[in-house]
């Protein structure tokens, strides 16, 4: 037997009665216990096309033999008995009810992905769901159903809009501050470049930083090019000193005794744990426990978001827009300004900045997947398609007016 989370929701049509039919609909299924149902509650649209009438939504909570996929199709038949049609995205509804979690499941496929991707972030899906199962752990986020609800209710909330160059994040955080007002912090400067496009092999890098040197193309801001090159090749020499003032830039915003309590909140562009996942990516195994040993010493007492949104472009994206930062000279716009460090180490092809690039995606991604109770591991996290930007921003600033 799987204990199933279920969230309901209508905006069209007779919405109390058709919700109180969903619930006996659901009662009623073979195979399928009823064990708690929470009250209704009026809540305003969130996303999908302006001018829906406001929800009503509510949770249940059943036990039942059925395998994950049965019950998806179990919900659907009853969406279908009540009329549901499926039009817009997050169009208006006479009936949606959502598989939030099957147990301690964890589950990614084509029609179903456990637990709801965006269950963390959703007021709306939360405050029901604490009524009747407050103790629920949620298998990702490592903590109860209270403690998500709590994590969203924070009086002045930290959501952190991460993803490698190029997908975006300081455009759409800056659109999530102007729609919220919250307060915008951008990451306090650049990245060494090698950090994104100094390829994953440390020994390309260092002769790609080699390079540099020699032909004297990148200016000497690279702390790799002050190096001498004997120091490079003995693994001792990697700019430590660079990645160090990196780190305490970062962190320095972030540090709990600077951290406002006003109710507006704050969006930042960049994630700590995206410089540790970074030099996973690069440094030698030596230099990595250094690394890390100065990350935990630096990242401690800094604050952790509340809320992540992870932004995931394809490689064709990424290489048409390096390819548009190419061919912008000067400071005509500043879209995927953050693309020019990556781009900065002379003799490193797009294609291989590209490569290296996704590798930091699939970290970034792993890393928000894997169950973490962890102190640095985020509570709740989001990950949004950024291939198209206009709707990533879209996606983006619904999921954070969500959380109110
Ligand atoms: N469901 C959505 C999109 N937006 N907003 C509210 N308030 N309640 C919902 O159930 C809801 C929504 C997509 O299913
Ligand atoms: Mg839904
Ligand atoms: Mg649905």
């Amino acid at each position: 037997m799987a204990r199933c989370l279920i969230g309901c929701g209508s905006n069209q049509g007779s919405r109390r009665e058709q919700l109180d039919q969903a619930i006996e609909l659901v009662r009623y299924m073979p195979g399928v216990e009823l064990l708690a149902t929470s009250r209704l509650r009026e809540t305003r649209p969130i996303g999908g096309p302006p001018g829906q009438q406001s929800f009503l939504n509510s949770a249940c909570l059943i036990e039942t033999d059925l395998p994950p996929h049965d019950v998806l199709d179990m919900l659907a038949a009853v969406e279908n008995t009540l009329h549901r049609e499926r039009g817009d995205r997050w169009g208006p509804r006479t009936m949606d009810l959502d598989l939030l979690l099957y147990d301690n499941l964890v589950l990614d496929s084509d029609s179903l992905t456990l637990p709801h991707p965006r269950m963390t972030t959703r007021r709306f899906v939360l405050e029901p769901c604490v009524e009747i199962a407050p103790h629920l752990e949620h298998p990702l986020a490592g903590c109860t159903l209270q403690a998500l609800l709590d994590n969203i209710s924070q009086p002045h909330l930290h959501v952190s809009v991460v993803g490698v160059p190029g997908s975006g994040a300081p455009e759409v955080a800056a659109a999530i501050a102007d729609a919220t007002l919250a307060r915008l912090m951008h990451a306090p400067g650049p990245v060494p470049p090698q950090v994104f496009g100094g390829i994953g092999n440390p020994a390309v890098a260092v002769k790609s930083a080699t390079k540099n040197r020699k032909t004297k193309t990148v200016a000497s801001t690279s702390a790799i090019a002050e190096c001498d090159d004997q120091s490079l090749d003995s693994d001792d020499g990697w700019p430590e000193n660079e990645w160090r003032r990196t780190l305490v830039a970062y962190a320095q915003p972030l540090h709990a005794d600077v951290w406002p309590v006003d109710p507006h909140g704050t969006v930042t562009d960049y994630w700590l744990e995206t410089l540790q996942l970074a030099a996973g990516d690069i440094l030698s195994p030596s230099m990595r426990v250094r690394f890390d040993n100065d990350f935990l010493q630096i990242a401690s007492g800094t604050m952790v978001p509340h809320v992540v949104i992870l932004l995931v472009v394809t490689p064709e994206v990424l290489l048409e827009r390096i390819a548009f930062r190419a061919g912008q000279s000067g400071p005509h716009t500043d879209y995927f300004s953050d693309l020019l460090p990556a781009g900065a180490v002379a003799g490193v092809s797009s294609a291989d900045t590209v490569t290296s690039l996704m590798r930091l995606q699939s970290r970034l991604l792993s890393r928000l997947r894997q169950p973490g109770q962890s102190i640095g591991h985020p509570k709740a996290a989001v990950v949004l398609d950024a291939s198209d930007l206009g709707q990533a921003t879209l996606d983006a600033v619904a999921a954070v007016e969500a959380l109110a």
